[in-house]
């Protein structure tokens, strides 16, 4: 019996019930709410999860954390549908690919995200506020929440993260001259941990940064969302525009 906490809008959730639908695993999904309610904090979640991120599978009563470690269990624990290549090389550049993802516009991601979409929820409070009743209770983000601050990352940040970003999607067409898919013939894994990243980047309204100047990137995206996998993992509720005011990526003049 598989059980998925995570969010539907949340990307590293993304990763893993796309993991899933491509698979045709069933599975419990419980739906934590990582804004007011704190789900993700709360100590019965700490004790699933101690970093208090999303997502966590939790497969015959054992835990299992971190998105990518948890897409490639899942390619291991039921190989049924495979994701991952048998041969060694091929095995090794997809997990390159994932680890880059992870390092880079994983993280970078997350600037516009924030400052576009979740500031409102700490509009009122103060810098020391926001600090104590926001950053430090996180157990792997409090830094980057101190970074951020209450009123959002600066414009350097901002365009730091969009240069990782159109340096993602460089790396990516190049790769695609021999596709269709990031390792050529084979779907895999590291098209999995890649599309939540672009669907994001498109719902944010940043398609502009592929469109036009990575026609394969494009491609690539379009054959992503005809998978039927795709439209499972992102059900209704999983973009942010949809129940979020998006506001300006910069927020200082
Ligand atoms: N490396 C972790 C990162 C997970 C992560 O950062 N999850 C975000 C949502 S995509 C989260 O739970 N954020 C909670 C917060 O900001 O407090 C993974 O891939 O699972």
């Amino acid at each position: 019996m598989l059980v998925l906490y995570n969010a539907p809008h949340s990307t590293c959730s993304q990763k893993v019930r796309l993991c899933l639908a491509e698979k045709q695993l069933p599975f419990e999904e419980i739906k934590l709410d990582l804004g007011a309610g704190k789900d993700h904090l709360k100590p019965d979640y700490l004790k699933l999860n101690p970093n208090g991120v999303v997502p966590t599978l939790v497969d015959d009563g054992k835990p299992i954390t971190d998105s990518s470690v948890i897409c490639e269990y899942l390619d291991e624990r039921y190989p049924a549908t495979r994701l991952t290549p048998d041969d060694l090389v091929e095995r090794a550049r997809m997990r390159a690919w994932m680890r880059f993802l992870e390092e880079v516009p994983t993280s970078a991601v997350r600037v516009p995200s924030f400052n576009m979409a979740f500031l409102p929820r700490f509009a009122g409070l103060d810098r020391d506020s926001f600090l104590r009743e926001e950053a430090d209770i996180r157990p792997l983000r409090k830094h980057f929440y101190r970074r951020m601050g209450p009123t959002g990352f600066k414009r350097e940040d901002v365009e730091a993260s969009l240069e990782q970003l159109r340096n993602t999607w460089t790396r990516m067409e190049k790769a695609l001259a021999d596709g269709p898919w990031l390792l050529g013939a084979n779907y895999s894994l590291a098209d999995i941990v890649v599309a939540p990243l672009i669907d994001r980047m498109a719902d944010l309204g940043f398609a502009e940064t592929w469109e036009g100047q990575h026609p394969r990137v494009t491609d690539w995206y379009a054959r992503m969302r005809a998978r039927p996998a795709y439209g499972q993992a992102f059900y209704p509720g999983s973009r942010l525009s949809e129940f979020m005011p998006l506001t300006a990526a910069v927020k200082e003049t």
